[in-house]
């Protein structure tokens, strides 16, 4: 078991890597986001989820909805380090024509199976394929990434109520509990939580973890994959903004993040330490 967390780790680390090489192509980013969603990304792409990197439309694959499509820049780096999009594609994100815009968007990036920028959208839709899927008789499962800001959005809360109506045990959410969002800390601008007590009413099987561990994580993943109940899944992850990067972590405004030279270069060689 161990092996295979360390084998994770470094992966979590090149994800952190990717995350900071897309931030630095225009200095800014959604990088504290990116940088603390980094471990359980690792853990879907790498312990969890299932699909073929050189086929993103293969038939029997896991569904990944990310919800919250700014946070994109975490998403593409799992994905380049999966193979599944090519390594130099990082070095245009959020650039004019790129295939990888800031919010991601299926048009422009095999693997993106549906649009963010409007907030809340992903469950709801989650819901639709699960019911697709068990109606083809798939054992493909539904993964959505969330965001706890997002959480405050209503078809969200729909769409949990016909989860459970349906008995959709073929969805798995994670919800970034990274306790920050756009305007703030999400406890001041609209409080979502407590976020496993509400899920947990609704109906879904609940596990609220520390989303950057990744022993936590791998064993939240399995519990969800090998649970009986006829339930929805959601894994609330709590997690630290900015991880990896000490001078990041703490700041309630790090939705949107500018870096100055200096900044970067401090960036790069801090990550750089924590892998020693
Ligand atoms: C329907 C809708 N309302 C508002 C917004 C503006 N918006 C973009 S990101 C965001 C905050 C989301 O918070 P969270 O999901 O916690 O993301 P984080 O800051 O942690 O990345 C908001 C309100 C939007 N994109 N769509
Ligand atoms: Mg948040």
């Amino acid at each position: 078991m161990d092996t295979k967390i360390n084998e994770l780790l470094d992966r979590a680390y090149n994800v952190r890597k990717n995350v900071l090489r897309m931030g630095y192509v225009d200095r800014r980013g959604f990088i504290a986001q990116g940088l603390g969603a980094s471990d359980f990304l690792t853990g879907l792409f790498f312990h969890a989820m299932r699909y073929d990197p050189k086929d993103p439309d293969w038939e029997g694959r896991d569904r990944f909805l990310l919800s919250a499509g700014h946070n994109a820049i975490a998403v593409y780096a799992a994905m380049a380090e999966a193979r599944m999009i090519p390594e130099e594609w990082l070095d245009t994100y959020g650039l004019d024509d790129s295939h990888l815009p800031m919010s991601s968007m299926p048009k422009y990036t095999p693997g993106i199976e549906i649009s963010g920028g409007s907030i809340g959208l992903g469950l709801p839709i989650a819901v639709g394929m699960a019911m697709g899927l068990k109606r083809k008789n798939s054992d493909s499962r539904v993964y959505v990434m969330m965001g706890d800001g997002e959480m405050a959005e209503g078809p969200t809360w729909e769409a949990a109520t016909s989860a459970c109506s349906y008995k959709l045990d073929n969805i798995i959410g994670l919800v970034d509990a990274n306790g920050i969002q756009a305007d703030g800390l999400t406890s001041t601008v609209v409080n979502t939580e407590p976020l496993d007590e509400k899920f947990r009413a609704f109906g879904f099987e609940v596990q609220r973890i520390n989303g950057n561990s990744m022993t936590e994580v791998v064993r939240a993943l399995d519990n969800a994959k090998n649970s009986e109940e006829k339930k929805p899944h959601m894994i609330i992850c709590d997690t630290v903004p900015g991880t990896g990067l000490d001078f990041l972590i703490g700041n309630p405004k790090s939705h949107f993040i500018s870096l100055d030279e200096e900044g970067w270069k401090r960036a790069f060689e801090e990550l750089e330490r924590g892998k020693e």
